[in-house]
This record gives structure tokens, sequence and C-alpha cells, in this order.
């Protein structure tokens, strides 16, 4: 259609973690009337200025029968699933006075209470996703004060948790991704990018595959991303760990060593430094700075001698030496053997033959023996690249992670042998190799290479959480403990949100034998926005209840849903295509968002809000303004909070008078000049207007910058890889000061801590849970497993028909995947109402028959069984969430947990096919 009425508008789509990616929209006569790629970006966005599907579905978002649009207040004074909260529509006004009074009674009160903990809690869920969609709200928190992001929602723990945490420690990887582009053999266990990527990692994936590149997808169910690759490899699940160790075996013992980056392993990584008998590093009497062996001199030496080769394997007579054990307990070591940390490897991986992981993971040994072999053909060891006119290293080989292997008992011993696996072959950082895409937990984060400074031991400075005597949070500052209980997630803005946050939920109601921390209160307030804990994290029924209880709840409402309907008021806000925000773009990000470019992309008000829905930014003012904090918001927006660049730098001043209030409008234009102009170096300033007409602004960057390996070498500091004495001894102080607490109840978590992780039975563990629960294994013979949609965000888009229509179309959407063999022997036919039941709890939908299932798999696509949500209720959709427990024994030492629970499937009672 073209009449003088239409016109097409630039904006993002920024709805799930695989964004942001540029769309347009198209408006005739006021109306939004469809999504479309812009093109203006085709040459920049890796996804070449195409948004997914999912963006498809905003123009039905928008024009939701369903919306709140006005804000409501609750008059029931109960809550309960079974108490319909008595939602009376107030004008804007009164809700804001409502809520100004609850913060005001708060801030008499103090913002910190009895037990140390802030007053004030907020969930902003998915994937750190609502930020891209809250205007000026950061500022107005900064401007509150201390909040608890304890309370989480399934994101973080249920994400790739322990990758966030451990990639980051190891590589700077908050995720981490095949460098698609150059690879040639990608090895992705459980890594669903073809439908979680996005466009870039599509585009990316699609283009390697008509190069030629080999991808082998390892997952119990053929998903998506399985039927694309070149080999599926059905893995019996949380075996993973096996297999990988199984392949490290193979690489190091089946092969011979000039198959392996041998000048990598000795000059980037810890394999020379020595070990001694203790298990420790050796270390210099005086300095205590590791020792390695210098070959040509046959002493130890400090690893930062000069001119020596160190020697990577042997055993090694040292005469004098000290180790440093937890607390700094040091020990004098006279006349012993010493080994090196890649001997250790080589010593400890032996006993984890194919042969012997074969039976584990129900992949046959030769089937490993290949892949093991094809990894090491295709890392074209000695090979190099020229990229901006610097010669790396070249390594075309990639071994990636998906979320459920990831996170929970065995994601840490995923996490080590994925990244053991890159440096046996220097594809760590590397072009062609394994990369991270970002960083989350260390600053700046805006710039992935300026985050890693030189620490001790040669390694990359961490900024972990103390376990020392002096310095241990022995109190908690957050309801779950994260400072207190994971010293490698830190303590930096993202670092509570990626905490333990079930344990948060779990402390509420039940807390183990022997406690002995504070007792958890309740937060006096609650802010959620865009995020759904109730259906989102595990035992979700459970969970309402604890939502039940909180005192007050405040949510930012685009539709009712199963954890507002516990709130007390609803506030909605202008969505997608209602609303102005300015937020960056480019540089490398996850999923697979590898940009040649770094700018900043307009959110625009396409459309005029719906009813009565406004602004984030305006609520933000509106808030600010009447709790008396203008000041310190606007001092917060000028620094830069939940914008882009600080208004005011080097040669240029675009700052708010920090006494007014501001129109969103106003404040977005000043975002916008001082972002163009810190980006052009004060070479031009584009303004509020032109971004509307343009969508976004990028500068070139250099491609170098998605590799790591060049500033490592360029620092001096080597990779922590492959022997983790450093963890062990953090492991071992953070169970002192347990203990002196007597605190028992984390030592499950604590055994996590080990140099070389060692196989144990993972899946057992479930099996041990389903015990100690008095329930028998033997009744819940399935592994239940949850896969995500690529026509859904989480469950944040359930309510959108368009969505269901198109996923319809897709495998796995029509209720739980079954193997059709397993199906026919419990007389299961395809299209049959099911109850899947696990030990805590049932969920019924119908079953989808296949062969590209494990026999003893059922996978649930997405997370649904909603009933609350509009038009999603009535979809009588399975979730895993609902009936997976929520358990302390089923935790990592991360925090973190899987989506897998052992279930039995029968038809529905009563029902005939
Ligand atoms: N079974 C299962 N469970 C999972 C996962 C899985 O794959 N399977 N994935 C896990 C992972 S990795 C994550 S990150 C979490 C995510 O889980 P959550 O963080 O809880 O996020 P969502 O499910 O996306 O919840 C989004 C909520 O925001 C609302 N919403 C959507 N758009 C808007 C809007 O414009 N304005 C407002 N105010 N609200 C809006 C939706 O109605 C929905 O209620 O889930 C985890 N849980
Ligand atoms: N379209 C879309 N894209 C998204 C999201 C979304 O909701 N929708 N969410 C975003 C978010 S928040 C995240 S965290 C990422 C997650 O991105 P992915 O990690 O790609 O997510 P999943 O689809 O859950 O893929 C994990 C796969 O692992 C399989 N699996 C389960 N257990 C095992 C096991 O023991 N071994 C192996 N090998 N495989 C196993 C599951 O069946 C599943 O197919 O996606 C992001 N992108
Ligand atoms: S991949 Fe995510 S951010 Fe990108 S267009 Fe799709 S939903 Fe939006
Ligand atoms: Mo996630």
């Amino acid at each position: 259609m073209n009449s003088s009425n239409t016109k097409t508008v630039p904006s993002y789509c920024y709805n799930c973690v695989a964004g942001p990616d540029p769309m347009k929209v198209e408006v005739v006569d006021g109306v939004a009337t469809q999504v479309m790629p812009n093109f203006d970006a085709c040459d920049s966005h890796p996804g070449k200025g195409r948004p997914c599907v999912k963006a498809y579905g905003l123009v039905q978002k928008t024009y939701n029968p369903h919306r709140v649009l006005q804000p409501m207040k609750r008059t029931n004074p109960n809550k309960g699933m079974d108490e319909d909260p008595g939602f009376v529509p107030i004008s804007w006004d009164e809700a804001l006075t409502l809520l100004t009074d609850k913060l005001n009674s708060i801030r008499a009160k103090g913002l910190i209470d009895e037990q140390g903990t802030p007053r004030t809690a907020a969930t902003f869920g998915h994937g750190g996703t609502p930020m891209y969609y809250m205007g000026t709200f950061p500022a107005f928190l900064a401007s509150w004060g201390p909040i608890d992001f304890s309370f989480g929602s399934g994101q973080g723990v249920k994400c790739v948790h322990s990758e966030h945490l451990y990639g980051e420690f190891w590589h700077r990887a908050f995720t981490v991704a095949a460098d698609t582009p150059y690879t040639r053999y990608v090895l992705s266990l459980g890594t669903n990018v073809d439908a979680t990527g996005g466009p870039c990692a599509i585009a990316r994936h699609a283009d390697a595959r008509v190069r030629g590149y080999k991808r082998v997808q390892v997952e119990p169910h053929q998903s998506v991303t399985g039927a694309t690759a070149a080999e599926w490899v059905p893995i019996r699940p949380k075996t993973d760990a096996a297999f990988m160790f199984a392949l490290i075996h193979s690489m190091l013992h089946d092969h011979p060593r000039n198959e392996l980056d041998i000048d990598f392993l000795r000059d980037q990584t810890a394999s020379p430094y020595l070990v001694g008998p203790d298990g420790l590093y050796l270390r210099d009497p005086d300095s205590a700075k590791p020792l390695i062996w210098d070959s040509e001199q046959q002493q130890a030496v400090p690893f930062d001698r000069v001119n020596v080769i160190p020697a990577l394997e042997g055993t090694f007579k040292v005469g004098h030496a000290i180790s440093v054990d937890a607390d700094d307990e040091r020990h004098q070591l006279n006349d012993i053997e010493a080994t090196t940390g890649f001997n250790k490897l080589l010593d400890h991986v032996a006993q984890y033959s194919p042969d012997w992981a074969a039976r584990i993971c129900d992949i046959p040994a030769d089937t490993i023996r290949r892949i093991a072999s094809e990894y090491l053909d295709n890392a074209c060891i000695g090979e190099t690249i020229e990229i901006d006119g610097a010669t790396l290293p070249f390594r075309p080989v990639a071994v990636t992670l998906g979320k459920s292997v990831n996170n929970g008992w065995g994601a840490y011993e995923c996490c080590w042998a994925r990244t053991v696996m890159a440096t046996l072959v220097g594809a760590l950082e590397v072009p062609g190799g394994t990369l991270g895409t970002t960083v989350r937990l260390n600053r700046p984060h805006e710039d992935r290479l300026r985050s890693v400074k030189p620490g001790i031991d040669g390694f990359m400075e961490q900024k972990l959480n103390p376990t020392d005597k002096e310095n241990w949070v022995a109190k908690p500052t957050g309801r779950n403990a994260h400072t207190t209980l994971v010293p490698i997630v830190g303590s930096s803005a993202w670092s509570q949100a990626l905490g333990p946050t079930q344990l948060a939920w779990m402390f509420q109601k039940d807390r183990p034998e022997g406690f002995n921390l504070p007792e958890p209160t309740k937060p006096d307030i609650w802010f959620i926005f865009r995020s759904n804990p109730a259906i989102s994290f595990w035992d979700t029924r459970s969970l309402n209840k604890s939502i039940a209880d909180f005192p007050y709840t405040v949510s930012f409402a685009y539709t009712l849903d199963e954890t507002n309907w516990m709130a007390d008021l609803l506030l909605p806000e202008a969505t997608d295509l209602e609303s102005t925000q300015l937020i960056p773009i480019g540089g490398t990000k996850f999923v697979e968002q590898f940009w040649k470019h770094k700018g900043a992309i307009l959110r625009q008000k396409v459309v005029e809000p719906q009813g009565e829905a406004k602004d984030f930014t305006w609520i933000s003012t509106e808030l600010a303004k009447r709790m008396d904090l203008l000041d310190k918001y606007n001092t917060a927006i000028n620094r830069g909070a939940g914008g882009v660049a600080p208004l005011r730098g080097e040669g240029y001043d675009f700052s708010l008078d920090i006494n007014k209030a501001h129109q969103p409008d106003e404040i977005w234009d000043a975002v916008c000049k001082a972002t163009s102009t810190e980006l052009s170096n004060n070479e031009e300033t584009k303004d509020l207007d032109w971004y509307k007409e343009n969508g976004l602004y990028l500068k070139p960057i250099p491609q170098k910058s998605w590799y790591l390996y060049p500033t490592m070498k360029e620092l001096g500091i080597r990779f922590e890889m492959p022997y983790q004495e450093r963890l062990l001894r953090i492991g071992k102080e953070l169970g002192n000061r347990l203990h002196e607490k007597d605190i028992a109840w984390w030592d499950e978590q604590l055994s996590e801590y080990s140099a070389l992780p060692e196989w144990h039975d993972i899946p057992g563990r479930w099996e041990t849970a389903l015990k100690n629960e008095g329930a028998d294994p033997d009744d819940y013979p399935f592994w239940l497993l949850a896969t995500k949609s690529m026509q859904y965000h989480t469950g944040a888009n359930v309510s959108i028909q368009l969505m269901r229509e198109v996923s319809q179309n897709v495998r796995g959407h029509t209720g739980v995947i079954m193997n059709s063999n397993s199906a026919a022997k419990l007389g299961i036919a395809n299209g049959d109402r099911v109850e899947i039941r696990s030990n805590i709890g049932v969920t019924i939908g119908r079953a989808e028959l296949i062969q590209g299932v494990r026999p003893d798999t059922l996978v649930i696509v997405g997370q649904f069984d909603h009933w609350a949500t509009p038009y999603a209720k009535d979809l009588e959709m399975p979730s895993l969430n609902t009936i997976a427990p929520m358990s302390l024994e089923l935790t990592d030492a991360t925090g973190s947990g899987a989506d897998i629970v052992r279930v039995a499937i029968s038809k529905v009672k009563g029902e005939t096919s």
C-alpha cells in the first residue's frame, strides 16, 4: 500500500538476547500495519538488516485487545491463584500517588531492613533485555538507592549460567560462540542457534554451510539446529562432560602431540606451571610466583623469567619451593617431584577413554574417536590468517554449549572441557575458533578487550568475592547471598541477578537445617517488569505462593500474567512501537552479534500509545519528581545511566539541568547528541530528529576486536588453563568460612571446586534427589527436557496469535515431543492428550510423536502452562516448569540448575485415541 498517509519508520527489536536487530515499521494513517527489514543496515548488520519472525508479531502486540491500558489497583486483599485480584482502573495520578506514598513510607523506615537487605526488590527478566525497554528507569533506580535483585525469574540460573561465570573467568566470555564466518568445524553440544541465535546467527551459519563447514549437533533430540547440521549425535542427557572428557582423552592419548598447538599451550596457557605433590602450584620461595621448568638450564624458575623455554611435559626434581594453600597457608617443599599442569591433565584423562564414555553417553566409541580426529584435522595447527593487517593464528574449530549443558550439575565440567578442547589446539579467542562475545561481570561492559588486566600468577585479574577470613561477606547483602556463597560471580552491577536466585525464593519458605545465616525477610516492595517467574522458574505452582506472600508488588504490565495476578499495582508502559529509547548496537555481543561497526540505534514512537499507556521515561521522571529525587535522577542520566554515553564528555556538553523535569524527547535528544558526538570523536552531532529519520548511527570497528588472543599476548597474560589451582584454593577457603559458621548445607556444592574436574554420575544426581524425596526413580523412567522456539521469546509473546499460528507449522509446538516407538509401547498415539508426571506434579498436553528423539527422552518447547495470561491460558500447552522441583540438592556451586526432570508419561485416564 502506498498513500500519502503511509510512512516507514526505522526502529529496533530487542525482545530476546539475540538482539538488538534493526527493523522498519510501516504506518498507515497512524496505525502500524507491518514490520519489515531495515535494509539500510544490510551491509553493517550481521543479519543483513533483517529482524526475526518474532518481531513480526509486534503489530499484534501493540493492538492486542487484552492489553492493560490503564493503571490498575488491586481491591482483593487476598492473593492466590484462586483469588480474583479485583483490579480496578485508576488514574495515573492516583497510581503514582499510591506508589510514592509507599516509597516514602519505606524511606521513612530506612532503605535497608533489620537483616541488612534492601527493602526494595526488583526483577527484570529475560537475559537483561528489559533494560532496552525501560527508558530512564535505571536512572530512577540509581537515584533511589539500594535495591535487591536477588529474586530471579529463571534468567541467569536457567540461562547459560556456568558459562556466564566460568566463561568470563577464563576468557572474558559471558557467552561463547563459534567464529562462524571463519570456522570449518563446529561441535555443538545442545547449542540451538538456528532457533535461538536470531537473524545474525542464522545468517552466519547459513553462509557457513554454503561455504562447506561441518556442524555436528550433539543433543538428545533432533532440534531445529540438529536438523540443519551435518550430523546429529543423540547423547544421553547430562552426560556431555563424559563425552568431552573422552574427546580430550582421544586427542591426548590416541594422537601424536604435533596435532596439538604445542607453542600455544607452552607460551599462552598455564600448562607448563609445575604442580607439587599437594596438588598446588609450586612457587618460588621468595616471590611466591608459580614455577616452570626451564628445559635448557634444567631448573625450576619463576614463570615470568625471560628467555626460557618451559617444559610442557615431564616430571622434575625440585630442590626448594613453596605452595600456597587456602587461607594463605604456606607449605615448605624440599626435594620433591613435580610435574606440569599439562601432565596432570594427561594423567587425569587417561581414565576417560572413548570406550568408557560410550557406556555412559550412549554414543559409540568409534564416533567419539572420529569426532576427536575430525576436530584435530580441521584445527589447521600452524596456519595463520591476516585480519586488519595483523597476522593471527587460524584455528577453524569451535565447541559450543547449549543452555541445559551449561547450567546445573555437570556444567562446570562441560565449560572446563570445552575450554580445554579449544586450548589444546590453540583455538581459543583466535580466528575460526571459540570466542567470547561480551562481558557482564567485568568492566567496561562495552569493551571486552579493555576488561582484561594483568593479575596474579600471570593470569587475568579477577574480581572475585573474597573468601579470606577478614573480608568474606558473612552476612548476605541480598537475599540470594551471592557474595557469601559464589566467589566467582563477583559483586559488580550484574552479579546479584546472576547469583543463586532460586535460593532467594526457596529460603522464603524453607531453609536447610543449620541455616545459620540471617533469616531472610520479604521485600517491602517488589517491582517486576517483562518477567514472569510464576511461569519461567521451577516448581512454579509453589513459587506462586511465595509471590502471593509479598506485601506489595508493582508490575509494569502489558497484559495480565501469572506473576502480576498477585500484584497490588499495575502500570501500563508504552511498549515496543509506542515509546522512545536510544541504546548501543554493534561491537560483539551474545548470541552471535559480531559486527564490524559499533554505534547506537533508536527505538521510536512509531504510533501513539494505546489507551493510557505511558512512556517509561515519562513514568520515571514523574516518579523522580514526586519523590523529590530529580537532582539525583537527572545526575544519573547525565552520567549515562541506562543510556549510551554520558551527556558531558571531552569537548561536548549536552547535560540536562538537574533540577528540572524533562520531557522524554528532550532527554533522548540530549542522549542522541552526546552519543553521536562521542562516537565520532566530536566530529559530528546527530539529534533525535536525525535518528528518527535514519534509525541508527554507526562507526567502523576493527574485526580484530572480536579476538582476545592479541590482547592476552600483548599484555603477557596466560589463559588460566587447564589446571584450576586457584579455584581449588578458593573452594577450600569458602569451605573454611562456611564451616566456621557451622554451615554444612553448601558442602555438596563445594565439591565442584576441583583443579581437574572428575566424572561423577551426573544424571544420577536427579535419581538420588528423587530417592531423597522418598520417590522411586523407576516410577519416572523418562528424562524431560526443554528446548527453545524460534517463534517465542521465552514466555513473553505467548499471547500473540500470529506467533501461535506460525509455530504450529514447526515441529514440537503442539505438546510434548516423544519417540514413536516408546509411545507405541505405552499405547500413546500422535495427538493423544497425555499427562506428564514428576514427583511434584503433573502437566497436560498432547503427544507429538517423532523418530528424532531418544527413546528415554521427552521434550517440551518453551515455557507455557499459563493460567492467567490471556489467549495463552486457553492453549493447554504443557510445561516442564510446573513439574520440575526447585531444589538445593540440584543446585550447582555457581547457583544454577538445569531444565531437566525425571518423569512418567501416560494417556490421560478415560480418553481414547
Ligand atoms: N521451561 C523452560 N523454562 C525456562 C526456559 C526454557 O527454555 N524453558 N528459559 C529460561 C531462560 S534462559 C530465561 S532467560 C527465563 C526468562 O523468563 P522471564 O525472565 O520470566 O521472562 P519471560 O518469560 O520472557 O516473561 C516476560 C513477561 O513479560 C511480559 N511482557 C512482554 N512484553 C511486555 C511489555 O512490552 N511490557 C511489559 N510490561 N511486559 C511485557 C509477558 O507478558 C511475560 O509475562 O526463562 C527460563 N525458563
Ligand atoms: N527464539 C528465541 N531465541 C532465544 C530465546 C528465546 O526464548 N527464543 N532466549 C534467549 C535466551 S534467554 C537464552 S539463555 C538462549 C539459549 O539458547 P540455547 O542454549 O540455544 O537454548 P535451547 O533451545 O534451550 O537449547 C538447549 C538445547 O539443549 C538440549 N539439551 C537439554 N539437555 C541436554 C543435555 O544434557 N545434553 C545436550 N547435549 N543437550 C541438551 C535441549 O533439548 C535444547 O534443545 O537463547 C536466546 N535466544
Ligand atoms: S532475534 Fe530477538 S531481538 Fe532479534 S528480532 Fe528476533 S526477537 Fe527481536
Ligand atoms: Mo536465558
